[in-house]
This record gives structure tokens, sequence and C-alpha cells, in this order.
């Protein structure tokens, strides 16, 4: 069925597209929302492009008002947005957009409050899709919502957003929109471009994102993708795409991309895509670099690597899964092979790429042993530098919910906890809770002290501080947050009044309580986690060619020192460096250091604060603190001294 997208729509109505995108519950009930996210979402901003070009074409009639609202970052104005839709020459309709499975109940929870308020509720995204892909039927949570009136939208909307939007213009939204066959060409559709107001909620603001292209031609039996979006590429266009990034970088200063194409490599245009990044970065002085979704047999493209790096890749993020090869053919994987995984990081290491790797637990033949000896293995022998974990899941729409569910297996009837850091299924051999422990404990012994050390000192000068920006978000997710760094952000809210059904509101005092507590522990664990980066930033900091002359000069003093050198020498070996080295900006506490001549103290002071540490360690009693406060002062101001350095070169990046 072609739609007709010139067909005139209700002149009486304005029409005003409210698109939301849902977060998810914690385990308590509250949404997951932070103050600032990571990660802006790319389905909003690909929907909202959509809108507006219709708009831009009057093909919503003349007035479309398009607003866009991120639960995971904000909150959502539900009663205004009810209040928006009662004026006749108005109609209001709620797109929930994107929605996963484990946002579902979110969405479902907020389309039951926008029908209460007789607004028109459409919901799309990968939980309805891939759920009605491999289902033979409408499934219970999904039918309850077209009970109440809510629009189920299934596949995706390039070319038929125009016609669902006029059928809500005009009050006749059917049941279901099935268009799961009909998969549409994105060669010339608009790009996904986002508001700015919008980018404003995330930890940085010059960050987009774009689909390059859709499908994946490979076959693995734990994802979704392949039965919703197809196993043949299609493909955004070059041009259009170098149109929106060039207008991007001009009006908005955004430059850093994360291409969420599931797997670039098989993009059949990667070619002239990266070509036409060269040329952006090359001639016009556009200084984009991005990040991006590759498989394991990425590096046996030939030239795609080097282009990649040319064209300003600084990560890429690998579908390992994987380093059993029992596993990987449990899983259909068949595309990866564990005797290259050492060739492939090699390669993206050689042209100064971060590697970053999708690592699952929980396939047949993981035990809590191999999960430790896999962490272990990743960073003796292959040396990432990064890796994202997930307990395998059984998403619907992927090959392994469906046999699941044929095969009546137990799998979790709560789909909030099918966003990966949730035991979903039952392991023969773990028992319940053990699955959860090992995965926390990779998490814990993968991102320790040492290995993030050896990381920083191996990595490409020009990724240090994207990789140490990393490491703050990933420790700050995974271990103080225990969530996923894919869905947390920074500095949890929690809204008293917006608690999952089934779970109570708490009384204004009540929650107080429970708030202090928290973030008083937050801040404590903020403390520590600032501290311990604060010591990664001294171990590993890129030095100038001034400070490590300087070095190298100190520990040639120390030898001579050892030899018995007068200190009057010493003085004038001091005197000779400052010479030397007159741009020298290290600071003031090594000229302090030197005068002293304590060189032991030198040393540390630049590398480590383990001294100061140790100092409060010891002086942590009270009494002790009293009988030397001119060594507590010392101490103090330098370790405020250190922090401000610290900070102010984090700020910089
Ligand atoms: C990039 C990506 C991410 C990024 C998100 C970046 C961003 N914020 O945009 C990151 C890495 C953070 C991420 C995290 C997660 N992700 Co993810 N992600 C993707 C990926 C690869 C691309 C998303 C994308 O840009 N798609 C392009 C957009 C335009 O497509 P779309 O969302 O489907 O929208 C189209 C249609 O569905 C439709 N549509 C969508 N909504 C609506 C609404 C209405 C009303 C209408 C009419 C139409 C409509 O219109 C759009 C245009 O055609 C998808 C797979 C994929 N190919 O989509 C997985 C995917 C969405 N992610 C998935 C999962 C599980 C997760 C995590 C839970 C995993 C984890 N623990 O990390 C988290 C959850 C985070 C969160 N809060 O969203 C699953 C979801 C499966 C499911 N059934 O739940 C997917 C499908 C991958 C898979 N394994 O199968 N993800
Ligand atoms: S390679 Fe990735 S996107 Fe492709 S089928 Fe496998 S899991 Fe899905």
């Amino acid at each position: 069925m072609k739609v007709n997208l010139a067909a005139p729509v209700s002149k009486r109505r304005q029409l005003r597209v409210v698109l939301i995108k849902p977060s998810k519950y914690d385990d308590e009930g509250y949404v997951i929302r932070h103050f600032r996210g990571v990660l802006p979402s790319n389905t909003l901003a690909c929907l909202s492009s959509l809108t507006q070009d219709l708009a831009k074409r009057e093909l919503l009639g003349e007035a479309v008002e398009i607003e866009i609202f991120d639960d995971t970052v904000e909150k959502i104005p539900i009663k205004k947005i009810i209040r928006s839709n009662r004026l006749p020459s108005r109609r209001t309709v709620v797109a929930l957009a994107g929605v996963q499975s484990n946002q579902f109940p979110r969405a479902a929870d907020l389309a039951r409050k926008f029908r209460a308020g007789g607004v028109q509720v459409l919901i799309g995204g990968f939980h309805v899709s891939g759920m009605l892909a491999l289902s033979p039927g409408i499934t219970r949570e999904i039918q309850e919502l077209i009970d109440i009136g809510v629009s189920v939208v299934k596949g995706e909307v390039e070319e038929t957003w125009g016609e669902i939007l006029r059928d809500a213009c005009d009050d006749r939204l059917k049941p279901v929109y099935d268009f799961l066959d009909r998969k549409p060409d994105i060669y010339n559709q608009p790009i996904p471009t986002i508001d700015r107001k919008y980018l404003h909620r995330f930890i940085t603001s010059n960050f987009g994102t774009i689909d390059t292209s859709r499908g994946c031609p490979f076959n693995c039996s734990f994802c979704s993708i392949i039965n919703v979006q197809g196993r043949e590429m299609r493909v955004r266009s070059p041009e259009l795409l170098k149109q929106t990034l060039r207008e991007n970088y001009r009006t908005h200063r955004i430059h850093f991309y994360f291409f969420t194409d599931d797997n670039f490599a098989r993009n059949n245009r990667w070619r002239e895509i990266l070509e036409m990044l060269v040329k952006l970065r090359e001639d016009e002085h556009i200084p984009i670099q991005f990040m991006l979704q590759v498989d394991t047999q990425s590096h046996k493209i030939p030239d795609f690597i080097r282009l990649a790096a040319q064209a300003g890749c600084t990560q890429v993020f690998i579908g390992m899964e994987s380093i059993n090869p029992k596993n990987l053919k449990a899983a259909g994987k068949m595309q990866n092979h564990v005797q290259d995984y050492k060739d492939l990081i090699a390669a993206w290491h050689n042209a100064k790429i971060a590697t970053h790797i999708a690592y699952i637990f929980g396939f047949p033949y993981d035990t809590t042993e191999s999960i430790q000896e896999d962490v272990e293995r990743l960073q003796n022998e292959l040396g990432v530098e990064q890796a994202s974990f997930f307990m395998l899941t059984p998403i619907p729409g992927s090959r392994d919910h469906a046999r699941m569910v044929q095969a009546g297996e137990h799998i979790h009837p709560d789909l909030n906890n099918y966003d990966s850091f949730h035991e979903t299924i039952r392991h023969p051999n773990f028992a319940p809770g053990e699955l959860a422990a090992s995965y926390r404990n990779a998490w814990k012994s993968f991102y320790s002290f040492d290995y993030m050390r050896d990381v920083l000192c191996r990595s490409n000068p020009e990724n240090y501080w994207n990789i140490f920006c990393n490491f703050i978000w990933y420790k700050n997710s995974a271990l103080i947050e225990g969530g996923h760094p894919m869905v947390h952000g920074f500095f949890r809210l929690k809204d008293r009044t917006d608690r999952r059904p089934g779970f109570a509101v708490e009384s204004r005092a009540r929650h107080f309580l429970r708030r202090s507590r928290e973030v008083r522990s937050l801040i404590r664990s903020w403390l520590s986690l600032a501290l311990e980066m604060e010591e990664l930033w001294l171990q590993t900091r890129k030095r100038s060619e001034a400070e490590i002359r300087l070095l190298a000069e100190i520990k040639r003093l120390r030898q001579e020192v050892n030899r018995n050198l007068h200190s009057a020498e010493l003085q004038l070996a001091h005197a000779r460096t400052r010479i030397q080295f007159p741009d020298l900006r290290v600071p003031s506490r090594l000229a302090l250091t030197f005068r002293n001549l304590n060189f032991r103290m030198a040393k540390r002071m630049t590398y480590t604060r383990a001294d100061l540490a140790m100092f409060w360690h010891r002086k942590g009693r009270p009494t002790m603190l009293l009988f030397r406060p001119d060594k507590v002062l010392l101490n103090l101001l330098k370790d405020v001294q250190l922090f401000v350095l610290f900070v102010r070169d984090l700020a910089r990046t």
C-alpha cells in the first residue's frame, strides 16, 4: 500500500506531536532518571527529523508543533500534555518512541495515564516490533494496551509516519499498524538531528547520534535486530550525511558522533562515508570524531581500518560476546573466530583506535570460574581498553526468546528486568543469584585500578581523555549506581510521587530520609572514586618534554645523592635544572620539595598521592591531628592543590 502524502489533512485542527522516550523502573519502583544523561536517544532524533520534514513540506496541515521528552533525563509533564489536548482546535498525539522490552512496563504506565486523560497514544520500537515479529499472535501485554485504545506500530516508519499522523489528526488511529514487511528505503530519508535544548541535558552537548545504515547480515540467536530490521543492509545517502554533519558543526558545534549502526563494517557504503568524513576533516577543517559498532571480521576488510582512523574514528565497539568457541557456536555467532581476536584487536590498536568489546555472560558453557578466567584473558591476552558486560537475556524478537517460550522454559515474567543486568533465565551452572554475582565481579575486576593504569599508559595520547572519562562513567554506573553504563547517567534523581504501580508512594518525611541517606552514601562513593581517578591521573598523565627531562634529572640527582654529594652541589644542580627548563610549569610543590632536597618525596608527589593517603590514614584519629596542625594544614593544601590540578586537566577535555 502506498501512502498518498499529498492528501489533505483535517483543516480544522492543529497537530501537536509529543515524542517521548520512556525510561525504566529500578528495583524499588522509581523511574531511572538522571540529572545528566550520557547518550541522547537516536530514535527521538530520528522521529523528530521525520516529523519536521513532514511539517516543512506542509503535509500535516499548517500548524504542527513538535515536542520531545526523554524520561531518562527529565520529568514528563503529563498533566500539561493532557490539558493541551482539550482545545477543540488542537489534536495532541503522544508517540512513545523506541520502547525496548525493559522500558515497556514504564511506557505502558505512561500510556495508561495519557489515555485516561483522553490523549491519543502510539507506541513503537523494538519491544512491540520484536514481540509481534516472532509471536504467533498479539501477546497479552500488548493486547492490554490495545484494549485501552493505544495504537501499536510494528516496524519502521520512514515512509509511513505521515499516514499515521494524519490518522491521528482525524481521530481515526488504527489499533495496529504493521510495517514489518515494508522495510523503508532510508537512502533519501531525513537524517536524525537533535534539538539543541535536549542535548544540554547530557554530559557533553557536542555529541550526536546517527544510524547511517540498518540491518545486519549475520544470524545470532540472541539478537532481535535481524528479525525487525532484516538481514539486508539499507543505507543513508553519504551526501545527505555530509550536509547534516556540516550543518550540525556550523550551527551547534557538534563534532563527536556515535554512529549507531549495529554493524558499520557491513554498511555497503562505508568507503564513501569514511572518505566523505576525511574530506570534511581535511578540506573543511571540521574536527569530526566518532565511534562505531563493528563485527569481529572487520579487520579483514581491506582499507577499512585505515580509512576509519583517517576519518576520525577514536573507538570501536566490537561484538565479541565470548572467547569460548563452544558458546559462540551455541549462539549461532559463526562469524566470530576466537583465533582471530588477537589480530583483530592489534589491527585496531595499530591504527590508534581504542577497542571496546561487548561481552555476554550466561551462555551454556559459562561457569563462575570461566567468567573470571575470561576477564583475565581479555586483559592479559587481548588488552582491550574497555569492555561492556551483559547477562544473556532472551530478548523478545530473538530466536532464543521464541524458542524458550515455545519450549515453556522459565523466563522472568517482568519485562522491566530485560535490561541485561538482571537475571532473566535459569542457568544449569549457576544457582539463582550466582550469575548476577559473577557478572558484578567481572565489572569490578576488569575496571580495577591496575588494569585501568595499564590501559592509559599504553593508550594513544589523543585518546587518553576519552578513555579516562569513559572509565569514570563506567565505574560510576556499574559499581556505584549498580546499573549498566548504557542505562545510567550522572546523579540519580527520584521522583517521590512517580512510583511503579504496586509500590507505595512514601510520605515526604520518609522519602526525605531515604534520599538523605542515599545522597550521603553517593557523595562518599564519589569522593572515593574521585581520589582513585586522581591517583590514576597522577600515575598515567602524559608529561611534557620539559617535565620528562626534569624527572630524568631528578633520577640522576638521586643517584648522585646516594653517592654522598654535598648539599651545596645539589643546590647548584637544582639551579641548573631551572635554567635548563624555563618553560616548566610543574607545580610549585616540586620546587618546594626540591628546596628541601627531599627527592624521595619529589618523586612520589609527581607520580602518586600515596604519601598523602598514608598521612590521612595515620592521622585519621582526631587526637593525633591536634599534635601536628602544621602538617595537617600543609598536607591539606597539597591535596587541594593536586585535586585542583586534576580537575583543571579533566575540565579541559
Ligand atoms: C545504539 C543502540 C543503543 C545505544 C543507545 C544510543 C541512543 N541513545 O540512541 C546504547 C548503547 C546506549 C544502547 C543501550 C541499550 N540498548 Co540498545 N540499541 C542500539 C541500536 C544498535 C540502535 C538504536 C538506533 O539508533 N536505532 C535506529 C532507530 C531509528 O530505530 P528504532 O529505535 O527502531 O526506531 C524506528 C522504528 O522502530 C520506529 N519507531 C520507534 N519508536 C516508535 C514510536 C512510534 C510511535 C512510531 C510510530 C514508530 C516508532 O520508527 C523509527 C524509525 O523507523 C539498537 C538496535 C537497532 N538496530 O535499532 C539496539 C537496541 C535497541 N538496544 C537494545 C538493548 C537491549 C539495550 C540495552 C538494554 C542494553 C544494555 N544493557 O546496554 C540498553 C538500554 C539503554 C536505554 N536506556 O535505551 C535492544 C532492545 C531489544 C529489546 N527488545 O528490548 C536493541 C534492539 C539491540 C538488540 N540487542 O536487539 N543501545
Ligand atoms: S552481529 Fe550483532 S547485529 Fe548482527 S546478528 Fe549478531 S548480534 Fe545481531
